[in-house]
């Protein structure tokens, strides 16, 4: 028996909202079909590898006699990569449509993530069971995990799995990486006259699942009010005892769209946006320059405190840390570890080091706090690669200001204090409780999966979009996966792929952003945006995000 909290037991009552052509029954749903697809680049080779899934039409669906062939349902679902609050909501969506359409309609959920699919083991939904889950965070429905769906052999696993239990599609909630394979799956399936449909569902907190088609993924906007709601509030502790700078990393992997809406609804003193640090190629030394010009301006003004957003990706993007980070590995390289282990002092690692690296790499090194430098050489991957997301760039950056303020202060050009906290903020936000608009858009992305299984389409990403209207006004439909993809490089070879959404520098978010934050860095405009609202108005309970509504204005 769970144990229930009272928000728990209510939010079981909360009835999702569906897009409006969706709530009229399933018997009243039929097809619009729209123009053929083409990919966004890149078309003959894409078109090549996909010679069963691509170039298929966009649909929407609309209010009319349904028309889709009755037969049984029987529906696979898997979690794929980190959790999203929603994620249970897309189960529940996807359930609930399939059961509305016949009671003998089944629900496998694959246990573990794509792991699950391969290894043959899953559980069968039932009603008692999902209500366990509907509007709640997480992903402990059925667990989620990393292993990839990518190799021929593994297709052939997933076909036989499928085949014993007579599942006739699958549903793939996941991230760009997992709908790109879920796209790859669909054209093994269709290649081999498997009878398996695949349909994909984007799901990632960090905001880079998203294209001309898809709006957002879900589990941002979620996420990015969780982290919000706890900057507003360490912002108000910063302005009410007036004596700390607080250094906040968020996550969100390379891209920075979690840094940037955080800063949105908070108006932090600082925020680094990794995307802009690449484009203009700054420094460390330039990047704490940005901070530390803050700091002196209100220090001048009597504020020793303030608050600075750092993305999670931020060291990837500045250029000189990136050939850092390439000579580390080179230098570690192989046999080479064992050796650099063995050396018992640090003292001896660091003349290891100083030896091994060009100059202009061992200049980056040596202005690092030496915590950093040695997590550069603890922190390593199977492959023996320094784990970039592993750096404690927030004690980085307030090291790197400490310094700069001090010999402001030696110069004379500085004459306050500075004092920092560090803060990193990115597990806390992943299993929240889905906020309205997540809960309904989750609950509508599982629904209308269901509904592109159902009129047997496959390949394609159940799409939701005019996210920024209320529900009623969404647009339910689906798109084939193959029209977001291009070839890129990975792992040394070309590979079809969805492409990968970097925060844009001309995009409307962060042109506000750009509009305001001297004012920012200079006053104390902080906002408080308090704690997710589940009930109450709509005005606040079923806002979305700010960079959803500027990119919508
Ligand atoms: P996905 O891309 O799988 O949605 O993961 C999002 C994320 O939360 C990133 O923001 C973060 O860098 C990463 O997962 C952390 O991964 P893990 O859960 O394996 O520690």
């Amino acid at each position: 028996m769970m144990n229930l909290s009272p928000l728990q037991t209510a939010r079981y009552q909360y009835t999702p909202k569906l897009p409006g052509m969706l709530r009229n029954g399933i018997s009243e749903i039929c097809v619009k079909v729209g123009e053929p697809t083409q990919s966004v680049a890149d078309q003959e080779k894409i078109k090549a590898l996909f010679p069963n899934t691509y170039g298929k039409n966009e649909i929407t669906f609309q209010k009319g006699t349904n028309t889709s062939a009755p037969k049984k349902h029987i529906v696979g679902v898997i979690l794929s990569g980190g959790q999203a609050p929603g994620g249970h909501n897309v189960v529940c969506g996807l359930y609930d449509a399939l059961k509305a359409t016949n009671p003998e309609n089944e629900l496998y959920g694959f246990k573990g993530g794509p792991s699950g699919l391969l290894e043959d083991n899953y559980r069968i939904m039932d009603d008692e069971y999902i209500d366990m889950f509907r509007n709640t965070g997480g992903f402990d429905i059925i667990g989620s995990g990393r292993t990839k769906l990518e190799t021929e052999e593994q297709f052939a696993i997933a076909a036989e799995v499928c085949k014993k239990h007579g599942i006739t599609a699958i549903v793939i909630i996941g991230g760009d990486d997992s709908n790109t394979n879920a796209a790859v799956l669909a054209e093994y399936m269709a290649a081999h006259n498997t009878g398996v449909q695949v349909i994909g569902c984007p799901k990632t907190i960090d905001g880079d699942l998203k294209n001309e088609d898809i709006e957002c993924s879900f589990g941002f906007d979620t996420a990015t009010k969780t982290y919000s709601e706890l900057i507003g509030n360490i912002e108000r502790d910063a302005n009410s005892a007036k004596k700390y700078w607080h250094f906040i990393k968020v996550m969100g992997r390379s891209a920075s769209h979690v840094a940037l809406e955080c800063a949105l609804e908070t108006q932090p003193n600082i925020c680094l946006i990794g995307e802009e640090v690449a484009a203009k190629k700054m420094s460390l030394s330039a990047v704490a320059d940005v901070i530390a010009d803050s700091v002196a301006a209100r220090a001048a003004k009597g504020m020793n405190f303030g608050v600075a957003i750092i993305p999670e990706g931020i060291v990837e993007f500045v250029p000189e840390f990136s050939m850092l980070i390439a000579e580390i590995n080179e230098l570690l390289a192989g046999e080479k570890t064992a050796a650099f282990n063995a050396l018992p002092s640090w003292e001896e690692k660091y003349a290891f080091i100083e030896k091994g690296l060009s100059k202009e790499a061992m200049a980056v090194f040596a202005i690092l706090p030496q915590g950093i430098q040695q997590q550069l050489f603890l922190e390593r991957d199977p492959h023996g690669n320094v784990q970039v997301s592993l750096i404690e760039s927030e004690k980085l950056f307030s090291a790197l200001v400490a310094d700069k303020m001090a010999a402001r202060k030696a110069a004379g050009t500085f004459n306050g204090k500075f004092s920092a906290q560090h803060h990193f903020f990115g597990y806390e936000g992943r299993c929240a409780f889905p906020s309205n608009f997540d809960a309904d858009y989750c609950y509508s992305l599982g629904y209308n999966a269901f509904m592109l299984i159902q009129y047997g389409y496959t390949g394609y990403l159940s799409k939701v979009s005019n996210l920024s209207k209320p529900a009623e006004e969404w647009v339910a439909g689906g798109m084939p996966i193959t029209k977001m993809m291009n070839m890129e490089r990975r792992n040394g070879q070309d590979k079809p792929v969805i492409r990968k959404a970097l925060v844009e520098l001309d995009g409307k978010p962060f042109t506000y952003f750009c509009e305001h934050r001297q004012q920012w860095a200079e006053e104390t405009c902080f906002t408080y945006p308090g704690a997710i609202q589940y009930y109450g108005p709509a005005e606040v309970c079923d806002l979305t995000t700010r960079t959803l509504a500027l990119e919508k204005a």
